[in-house]
């Protein structure tokens, strides 16, 4: 995968995807990421890459032309046969999501776009972004923070990026539940100890357990997620138990 990012803030996103999983897949060759600095493309003597809003109103609008001219440099570097989609991460954008996540990491150039100020000037959206992706209702300061946030999920679906043996898809949002609690040494801390079955050694008990832990807590904190999850008659009861309601 090459990420390219286009930004007001490219030292921003460098510094915080150089470190632990991702920057070490960045520097095996796994990834690659390319923070491109916005403001070296504007033809503007002062350096400007902002003015305000046509029709009034608060605050500065990105221009288009060196968004547009960013856009064209990435464009000559990338021999890719398909045009790279382009995200624009903004408010007004669809919500990602881990579905999204796994779509995305199928492709081989992705370019991300983020915005500050009050946005980007609509014409140079309509000719580059392919899609507008928010990453929650709340409010951030730019646009960085979200493709960041985009490119660590992406990547882990990415083969060879995560060392260890648990492959992306055994995790918690595959089977629509929640995980089970995790212990580790020492078996009593502070008076606490561990559930006895994972000290037996009985690993359809353990198994079992941990189901019934992860329905009993996506009934307590995420009753939303259990429209999808694939359950069975016993545990649809089990559902009962632990659903104060409905
Ligand atoms: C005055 C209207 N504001 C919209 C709520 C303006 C505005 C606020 C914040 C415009 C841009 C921003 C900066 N946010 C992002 O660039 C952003 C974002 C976000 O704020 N929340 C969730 N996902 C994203 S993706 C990009």
């Amino acid at each position: 995968m090459k990420y390219y990012v286009m930004t007001l803030f490219p030292e921003m996103v460098r510094q915080g995807l150089n470190t632990s999983i991702i920057g070490r897949a960045i520097n095996r060759g796994l990834l690659s990421l390319e923070c491109m600095d916005i403001r070296a493309y504007t033809t503007e003597k002062h350096g400007h890459v902002d003015d305000y809003p046509y029709g009034g109103g608060a605050g500065m609008v990105m221009q288009a032309q060196p968004v547009y001219d960013c856009y064209q440099d990435i464009c000559r570097r990338t021999e890719s046969a398909k045009k790279p989609r382009v995200i624009y991460l903004t408010p007004q954008g669809k919500t990602f999501e881990q579905k999204m996540a796994v779509e995305f990491a199928e492709e081989e150039t992705l370019i991300f776009l983020c915005g500050h100020y009050e946005g980007i000037d609509e014409r140079v959206l309509e000719m580059i972004v392919t899609d507008n992706v928010s990453i929650g209702d709340y409010v951030l300061t730019g646009g960085e923070l979200a493709a960041m946030v985009m490119i660590d999920s992406i990547s882990r679906n990415i083969s060879g990026v995560l060392n260890n043996d648990i492959s992306a898809e055994t995790e918690s949002f595959s089977d629509g539940l929640l995980e089970y609690p995790q212990y580790t040494r020492p078996e009593v801390f502070m008076e606490k100890r561990v559930p006895e079955v994972l000290l037996s050694g009985h690993h359809a008990n353990i198994r079992q357990w941990r189901r019934e832990q992860s329905i009993k807590r996506t009934c307590e904190r995420r009753p939303d997620l259990l429209d999808k999850a694939v359950l069975d008659k016993k545990e649809l009861e089990l559902c009962k138990k632990y659903l104060p309601i409905s």
